[in-house]
């Protein structure tokens, strides 16, 4: 069977982790295939709420393989953490996790990497998470990182200790004020592994043919979102691996003709955590009321989101770079009581109206062209059925419909599992 794709269109934080959760029942295997725990996948079910960073968001269905990829980079302390929270709400993840051994460890020393590498760059920097993910994917593409497959062997302790001090001697490098205290990290670190090796290690990409070959269903979970993708986003204010569709294929050894739908999740307004450029952001009433009504701070740091009008250029070129062939749209119960919305359908760039994504969309070379619809004064997260949903509602849906070309199949009213309307 194919393999199915779900990936974020904008800056990160669309709901991929609700709607992961959702299609959880029509797949037998759930895979992530790039980022870390910089990653906040947020679930709402029975009144309760829970975070994932690195588990994929199929976790809480037991009867669904949960699998991290070769493509994700995993912090064994972080990964701790997530396990002692379902140990607290009593998901059994040992017959359901399972984790490649081509996967990346970040160390403790590729985190004061990251804090050294953003107090560098002062004013300029990238807003990352700090949770080591750059550092890492340096190592692995400089062919130094350490595998979850190396923990299975007898010498990797010699190994880490080599990287290690490298690290130590290029935080010094910096020249930065980064405080430590590497042998209590490094305690940390040890602990955490040790129980990380109590998880099922496969070799992923085997895993996935033999699954594929046998008709099982598969779901490859995207994390951040598109224009944070390290070569098609807004570099170098991206995170650092391909957060786009060909992510999935290095990310898991999925082959490119063997991918089905690539579902694309976006909001019906644009947020962005972190530095880096954002056409459309809004600095006034409008811009507040996103935040505060969609409650958008980061799901891993708490980080305040900025908020922003939907900007159609960015969401089109994403639908392309994807091959998306459904959508999804999120949040639109936040814009409700808006009297009027506005949608971003071209830039003018130097001096002419472009519609499409240029190289360079800092404020000073792009200005927003918007078209502006109607709002609806409804509130939405109580509906269940499409008809429901009201007419200017649905004048800036099957406006969006008509400009991507694609069908918007799911409608989000609100974080719980049940606010879900199927088209
Ligand atoms: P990093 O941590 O080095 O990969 O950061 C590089 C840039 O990528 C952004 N980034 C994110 N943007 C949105 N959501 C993310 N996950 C968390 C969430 C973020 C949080 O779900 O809310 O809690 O702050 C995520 N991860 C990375 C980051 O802001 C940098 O701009
Ligand atoms: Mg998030």
């Amino acid at each position: 069977m194919a393999v199915d794709l779900l990936l974020g269109l904008q800056w990160g934080d669309e709901g991929k982790g609700k709607i992961v959760d959702v299609f959880t029942k029509k797949y037998d295997i759930i895979a992530r295939f790039q980022g870390g725990p910089n990653a906040g996948h947020t679930l709402e079910f029975d009144g309760q709420k829970h975070v994932l960073h690195t588990i994929p968001s199929g976790i809480f269905h037991t009867d669904t393989i949960n699998l991290v990829g070769n493509g994700v980079v995993i912090d064994p302390v972080i990964f701790k953490k997530e396990l002692e929270n379902l140990d607290a709400f009593k998901t059994d993840y040992r017959k359901n996790l399972y984790i490649s051994r081509k996967a990346h460890l970040i160390l403790p020393t590729h985190r004061l990497l990251d804090a050294a590498s953003e107090a560098s760059k002062g004013k300029a920097k990238i807003g990352s998470t700090l949770k080591g993910i750059g550092p890492t994917y340096m190592d692995k593409t400089g062919r130094n990182g350490i595998r979850v497959g190396d923990l299975e062997l007898d010498n990797w302790k010699e190994k880490y200790r080599l990287l290690a001090d490298k690290h130590e001697a290029m935080i010094s490098f910096y020249n930065v004020d980064v405080q430590y205290d590497l042998a209590e990290l490094e305690t940390e670190f040890f602990k955490a592994v040790e129980l990380l090796k109590t998880l099922k290690f496969i070799d992923s990409e085997q895993y996935l043919q033999t699954a594929q070959e046998d008709g099982k269903s598969i779901l490859a979970e995207g994390a951040q979102g598109s224009l944070l993708d390290i070569d098609f986003g807004t570099y170098p204010f991206v995170t650092s691996s391909n957060t786009t569709a060909a992510g999935a294929c290095t990310g898991l050894g999925v082959a490119p003709n063997k991918i089905g739908d690539a579902f694309g999740i976006f909001k019906a307004y644009t947020t962005r955590v972190g530095s880096g450029p954002f056409p459309t952001e809004l600095f006034d009433e409008d811009g507040e009321r996103m935040g505060v009504v969609g409650n958008e701070f980061g799901a891993t740091t708490g980080r305040p989101r900025r908020c922003g009008w939907l900007d159609l250029v960015a969401l089109k070129y994403a639908v392309q770079i994807n091959g998306i062939t459904q959508l999804i749209m999120m949040k639109g119960d936040v814009l409700s009581g808006f009297k009027t919305l506005k949608i971003c359908t071209s830039y003018i760039y130097k001096g002419e109206e472009i519609k499409h994504l240029p190289y360079n969309i800092e404020p000073e070379n792009v200005t927003p062209v918007y078209t502006e619809f109607k709002g609806w004064k409804e509130d939405l997260t109580k509906m269940t059925d499409p008809s429901e949903l009201p007419s200017e509602f649905m004048e800036y849906v099957n406006f969006l419909e008509k400009e991507l070309k694609t069908p918007i199949s799911v409608i989000s009213v609100g974080p719980d599992r049940k606010q879900t309307i199927q088209r």
